[in-house]
């Protein structure tokens, strides 16, 4: 019986993310960073090169290619256990990473920003993240308009699962995700936590990213992304409670622990088969 939950743990080698840019952009840093992460419990290492965060600048492909590609060799060489997952919408990145071992591909694009990524996905047989967004990282949030935007994020999800199954990506080899934060409102990033089961009921595992962003900072009144913890981990055990199955994390321990007891009362029964739960007994 597969894990009633994986937590996927963010390692960001860029100089300006929002909530730890700089912290890890430095290759050795960043891979002793992945490492504490699965010893904490991320079953998936998440590696990524360009922020996202609005109005970051774009970085270019060799760029991402220099910070990203060591980091996924020295993480798949260090923990051969993980998941290898890299964060990019650009098909070299995505290729060079699956090349030195990664395999999955976060596109937060959800393979529309570059012609060339599902065929990268397909040719290398990887798993994949469809995510939503409108626009892109540097102009969403002016792009936050929906009629309802929990029935167009499943529409768009639904479409987008469409061009990748006929593209030849296996449907059990797509995760999808709402996209939390991305060009949404905080009406818009509640409504899609409140009815995040409507985006379960599609059938991919469910991937929620809610680390640390801002729409908690608003509702606990904490300005520092680190301040964000108890709002973060609020927002996961309700996913995991809607159905979402990935979590998307800065603090993997703290959020494994929550998940991990969380999951006996939500997932009865299943609670004790995975590896990241039996971990810690
Ligand atoms: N959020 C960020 C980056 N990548 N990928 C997925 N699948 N889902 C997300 O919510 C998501 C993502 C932005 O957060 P960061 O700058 O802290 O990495």
């Amino acid at each position: 019986m597969p894990a009633p939950f994986a937590v996927m743990g963010i390692v960001n080698v860029t100089p300006d993310s929002f909530s730890d840019g700089g912290e890890w952009f430095d290759t050795d840093a960043a891979v002793r960073h992945g490492i504490e992460l699965a010893a904490a419990g991320a079953t998936i290492l998440d590696v990524g090169g360009e922020s996202t965060r609005p109005g970051a600048p774009a970085v270019d492909a060799e760029e991402e290619l220099r910070r990203v590609v060591p980091v996924v060799a020295g993480l798949v060489a260090a923990v051969p256990g993980a998941v290898l997952s890299v964060d990019t919408t650009k098909a070299s990145v995505a290729r060079a990473s699956l090349e030195a071992g990664a395999t999955y591909v976060n596109d937060v694009s959800a393979l529309r920003s570059d012609p060339g990524m599902l065929g990268v996905v397909v040719e290398h047989g990887a798993r994949c993240c469809l995510m939503h967004m409108q626009g892109d990282p540097r102009t969403m949030q002016s792009q936050a308009r929906y009629d309802d935007v929990v029935d167009d994020v499943r529409a768009f999800l639904e479409g987008r699962i469409e061009v990748a199954v006929a593209a030849g990506v296996p449907l059990e080899r797509i995760d999808v995700d709402p996209g939390i934060g991305f060009a949404k409102t905080q009406d818009h990033n509640l409504e899609l936590l409140r009815r995040l089961d409507e985006i379960v009921a599609i059938g991919p595992r469910v991937v929620v990213g809610t680390s640390r962003k801002s729409f908690l900072g608003r509702l606990t009144g904490r300005d520092d992304p680190r301040q964000r913890l108890a709002g973060t981990i609020a927002t996961n055990v309700l996913a995991l409670a809607s159905g979402a199955r990935v979590f998307r994390v800065h603090d993997v321990g703290a959020v494994h622990d929550a998940l991990a007891v969380a999951a006996h009362v939500v997932a009865p029964g299943r609670e004790d088969t995975g590896a990241s739960v039996a971990r810690h007994g």
